[in-house]
């Protein structure tokens, strides 16, 4: 077996070209990573070198210390990913300390991990947490229609909840906990690392104003499912209102409680308020 072979590898590799190919990941834009099961980490064990430095990451995790990931490299483009996935995408583990990382394999033109290393380290620290271990898989993106939500809508978790929820039925069965929203903050260091963490203790998706967003799943087909249903609700929003200033009909909140009846899922009295 080779290591291209590896499942996990190749779910990797295939939905990073599934969001180049939703125009989401203009040149080096977006980054992905998966916390690694022991089972993966035995199947390609034999890959994986352990003489390199290890760097410092940027923050602390204690809580994933030993683990393993796999990521997309700082600066390559996931056009790339898919024809030269070796080149493109790494796999790390983090010390015993929580503070540094080595790489194990990939990246065989020299190069670091993303440059969003702390915040997809912290995101899968809190949601190994609060998930009992389930989620496995951060994404973060480019998407253009959640950004230019950020230009037109007040900056709060409530009020973009409620119009993503709006704009198509699936969208409070799909993230039925709702979005939470950053203000623009300079990426890639700690700050907004803690800030998307602080929203990731409750929400499964981040919107950075201005920048993107950041998608928390158990799976690859979560992670990218839940950024895709997010994008699509925003497009609807960018489409209506460029037709019209005001809807002239909407989903009502008694109409997202029935939804939530039906479906099963409970939704925050908190987005359902009286416009
Ligand atoms: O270039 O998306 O946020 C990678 C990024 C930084
Ligand atoms: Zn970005």
């Amino acid at each position: 077996m080779g290591i291209m072979d590896a499942n996990f590898i190749q779910r990797f590799v295939r939905m990073a070209h599934d969001g180049w190919v939703q125009g989401w990941h203009e040149k080096n834009g977006g980054n992905l990573s998966y916390r690694m099961t022991d089972e993966d980490v035995a199947l390609i064990h034999n890959y994986l070198h352990t003489d390199g430095a290890w760097i410092e990451i940027g923050t602390t995790v204690p809580d994933l210390a030993g683990e393993f990931f796999l990521v997309t490299g700082s600066g390559k483009f996931f056009r790339n990913v898919m024809a030269e996935p070796d080149d493109n995408i790494c796999i790390i583990q983090v010390d015993d300390s929580g503070s540094k990382y080595q790489v194990q394999w990939g990246l065989v033109n020299g190069g670091r991990p993303t440059s969003e290393l702390p915040s997809h380290l912290m995101n899968h620290e809190v949601k190994k947490k609060v998930s009992d271990g389930r989620v496995r898989v951060i994404y973060h993106a480019h998407p253009a229609n959640v950004i230019a939500m950020t230009f037109v809508l007040p900056l709060e978790d409530e009020v973009f909840t409620r119009e993503l929820w709006e704009m198509a039925s699936e969208c409070s069965v799909v993230f039925p906990g709702g979005v939470g929203v950053i203000p623009w903050m300079v990426p890639g260091g700690r700050d907004i690392a803690v800030a998307t963490m602080e929203r990731m203790k409750r929400y499964d998706v981040a919107i950075w104003a201005h920048h993107g967003m950041f998608c928390a799943g158990e799976n690859f087909d979560a992670a990218f499912g839940l950024m895709h249903t997010v994008e699509k609700a925003a497009e609807i929003y960018v489409k209506v209102r460029s037709m019209v200033p005001e809807k002239r009909q909407t989903i009502t909140p008694d109409n997202l409680r029935a939804i939530s009846d039906q479906f099963n899922v409970t939704l925050p009295e908190r987005f359902l308020y009286e416009k």
